[in-house]
């Protein structure tokens, strides 16, 4: 009869419904791994846990940054004299920086407008113009190892590694010029800001724990003990928890932000380096240095899915999809401006918006829904939208700052 074939055709509408949704879904984020011992770059598939792509960098690829927009990867190649440029659609090199000897590590602007390099071999940090790639400023550091942005990006705090005269360098970015010296007993290894700026997290060569300091008192206020060589530490956006990679017994360790306990430790591969998480903060991705691999972690489900990489795997970045966007917009706030200025959604899903500017800002709806009056520099906020039609709202803080969310009538899919 004509049923079975109606039925079949009906399969088939479906089939072909979830196919086109599928391909008009964003792809899983890929984390970019730098093989110091190979000087390539292994591109990994989070969702399928693969290697995707390898791409030739300068030699030694050492400290790794993705841009805001997570167009450009730079990867700072520590056995020569350049940063390497990478497309991230095409994931080819299109340029090589000439930085000067022994680039270590990276940051940039909240804006992404300069780009910040540990030029570890002429004892200074360069600014980059990430528009024309040009050197517009330098500032002198005794071997810079690793930076770290303040949120708020007033202050670039750098790890200086003189033997002798081991100190945190407090970079003042209006004016360019060396604010504080901290000094320490022992050689700082990485430092991270949390997320929103409430702590930096920082460790140091042959102390068996997580130094806190808040930023407001530039003090050490807390520390989080961990196992045999802590490297690197960070609260991520979304995540609940903060993260430690813990080098000897080779551990990603999880502690509350708040009580600087420990909650679990998660084991990884062997004498892990470094690590980056997505842009909800539910995946992290280790690399492990000893075992030429990398982890991938479900951080509540405490569950590892290793894949080979290349030889000395030591630092990560993981592309930053926004969280709603499969479902839903993003919208980011930079320059005092909503970036789009108007989205398009679909009843039922999601905007999301993040502060990526210097300053606060908030969020004002005029139909009544309450926002965030102030968002800080570095957090986010999401609102599901129920209703079909045509939102204008404005900054809670910039009133001249205004956008829209165009909400559409959901279409029938089933
Ligand atoms: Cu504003």
């Amino acid at each position: 009869m004509s049923l079975p074939l109606s039925a079949n055709l009906f399969r088939a509408a479906v089939a072909g419904t979830l196919l086109a949704w599928a391909a008009a879904a964003p792809a899983a984020p890929k984390a970019y791994v730098g093989n110091f011992k190979d000087n390539t770059v292994s591109v990994v598939d989070m969702a399928s846990a693969t290697v995707v792509d390898t791409i030739a960098v300068a030699a030694g690829p050492h400290g790794m940054l993705l841009s805001r927009d997570g167009k450009t990867l730079y990867v700072s190649g520590d056995g020569s004299s350049q940063v390497s440029v990478i497309d991230t659609a095409t994931d080819h090199l299109v340029r090589s920086l000439a930085v000067g000897r022994t680039p270590h590590g990276l940051a940039q602007s909240p804006d992404g407008r300069l780009l910040l390099v540990a030029v570890y071999g002429e004892d200074r940090v360069a600014l980059f113009d990430t528009a024309n790639a040009a050197e517009v400023g330098s500032v002198t550091v005794a071997k810079p190892h690793t930076i770290a942005m303040r949120p708020d990006g007033q202050r670039a705090y750098v790890a200086s590694q003189a033997p002798g005269h081991f100190a945190l360098v407090a970079i003042d970015m209006a004016t360019r010029q060396v604010a504080r010296e901290l000094p320490l007993d022992k050689a700082p290894r990485d430092l991270e800001f949390a997320f929103d700026g409430r702590a930096l997290y920082f460790t140091l060569a042959g102390e068996n724990a997580v130094q806190v300091l808040d930023p407001h008192t530039e003090a050490v206020t807390a520390r989080v003990p961990t196992g045999a060589s802590p490297h690197i530490a960070s609260l991520f956006r979304g995540a609940a928890a903060g993260a430690v990679v813990v080098q000897g017994p080779g551990e990603l360790t999880l502690f509350d932000p708040d009580t600087y306990s420990v909650l679990r430790s998660i084991p990884v591969g062997r004498q892990p380096h470094w690590v980056a998480a997505n842009a909800e903060g539910s995946t992290m991705v280790v690399t492990n240095e000893g075992s030429n691999d990398v982890s991938i972690v479900d951080v509540a489900a405490g569950t590892t899915r290793n894949v080979a990489v290349g030889t000395a795997p030591r630092k990560v970045v993981v592309q930053q999809l926004a969280a709603a966007s499969s479902n839903g917009a993003h919208v980011s706030i930079a320059n005092f401006a909503f970036a789009p200025s108007e989205v398009f959604i679909e009843a039922g899903q999601s905007v999301t918006w993040s502060n990526d500017d210097g300053a606060p800002h908030g969020l004002a709806f005029p139909d009544g829904a309450l926002g965030p009056d102030l968002l800080l520099p570095g957090a986010v906020y999401t609102r599901v939208f129920d209703r079909p039609g045509s939102f204008d709202y404005a900054c809670a803080v910039h009133a001249y700052m205004t956008a829209r969310v165009t909400v559409r009538t959901r279409p029938l899919r089933e």
